[in-house]
């Protein structure tokens, strides 16, 4: 797409931040490719955090718009909706739907994959080039392709093609891993997720849903956002229905578990300090988020029993950008937890 055109479709989506202070901020000012990249993202949302950590690893300016992802209500009690189901955020965010992310996730399965479930129109991060004219709308195809536009040392996708594949396959097992099951839904007797996140929960798919019928009704005239309000309210209403189904969550937590001792097998089998090359790479990034949202949720017990994905989480929150972008920004933007506090982040760091 034409860069003018871009540009002002990116202008319309950042009106739909309520708090200017949190649209159109300059990060990184000083580092490099300066005017390039604009990021819609969440503090708290892991995708996101993935991509954060990338841009900080790799020096990158951008600009943030940083938006709420979760619904409130004003003093009168009406419904406030997320700012990443505003009508001009969704439009934009379609725009990279066109560019090869396929059809709308309209199923809930516990996972966010976009390459297993569709992409979700009114979900953040959203990746604008404003240097190549594209959209890109999923973290992984995010990190990918901000990697790749930083040419020179300190490269996060190994050159060599067997690394290369490694790397592939571990970011497809954290994309795989059921973050938002893990975070929205009740397991039947181990929920050790902080009270705040337990009572927010048990209503956040009514208010999703409310928001979206709303938005459907005030937007009767634009078919293509209609429909993704619409997928949007098949997966959600998918998601109320196995928020409490114990069968569920359990498979939820066994396949979990399973990618964890997966990693253990690949850190015994690695050579290096890292998990995939001879140097950090999206693998360690992507695993880094993983664990600090497990750990923040109290699932560190998952891998209790497994030595070296204990030692891997401590070296990979004592990256910079690890500890800002991702333990940070979980600590700053989510209610306390006992289990990623300040005790934590001294022993990691
Ligand atoms: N696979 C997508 C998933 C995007 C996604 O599910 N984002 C979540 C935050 S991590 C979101 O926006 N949730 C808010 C909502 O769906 O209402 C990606 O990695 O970018």
């Amino acid at each position: 797409m034409q860069e003018i055109q871009l540009k002002s479709m990116v202008a319309k989506a950042r009106e739909c931040i309520a708090d200017s202070e949190r649209a159109g901020v300059e990060r990184s000012s000083e580092g490099l490719e300066k005017g390039r990249f604009v990021l819609f993202h969440a503090a708290m949302s892991f995708c996101s955090q993935k991509v954060r950590a990338t841009l900080s690893q790799r020096g990158v300016a951008y600009e943030s718009n940083e938006m709420l992802i979760l619904a409130s209500r004003n003093q009168e009690g009406k419904l406030i909706a997320a700012e990443n189901y505003g009508p001009d955020y969704v439009r934009l965010r379609r725009l990279g739907q066109a560019a090869g992310s396929g059809v709308l996730a309209d199923a809930y399965s516990g996972v966010s994959s976009v390459s297993s479930c569709g992409l979700d129109a009114c979900a953040v991060p959203t990746l604008v080039d404003l240097k190549t004219g594209e959209v890109i709308v999923d973290s992984l195809r995010i990190c990918i392709h901000i990697d790749a536009a930083i040419p020179g040392a300190g490269s996060l996708m190994p050159k060599v093609q067997e690394d290369r594949q490694k790397v592939l396959r571990q970011l497809e097992a954290v994309d795989l891993t059921p973050h938002p099951g893990l975070l929205y839904g009740f397991h039947p007797d181990s929920d050790r997720r902080p009270a705040l996140i337990k009572d927010g929960m048990r209503t956040v798919y009514d208010e999703k849903i409310e928001a979206l019928n709303a938005l459907i009704s005030s937007n009767s005239d634009d078919p293509a956002l209609i429909q993704a309000y619409r997928a949007k309210i098949s997966k959600e209403s998918g998601g109320k229905t196995l928020q409490f189904d114990a069968a569920f969550q359990k498979i939820l937590r066994t396949s979990t578990r399973d990618r964890l001792v997966e990693l253990n097998h690949d850190l015994e089998r690695s050579t290096t300090d890292w998990l995939c090359s001879d140097s950090l790479s999206l693998a360690d990034i992507f695993w880094a988020v993983s664990l600090v949202r497990l750990r923040y949720l109290g699932l560190a017990v998952l891998w209790e029993d497994l030595p070296l994905v204990e030692a891997y989480f401590r070296m990979v929150t004592s990256l910079q950008s690890v500890r800002e972008e991702v333990v940070s920004a979980t600590i700053a933007s989510m209610p306390p937890s006992a289990y990623l506090a300040t005790d934590v982040l001294e022993r990691a760091f």
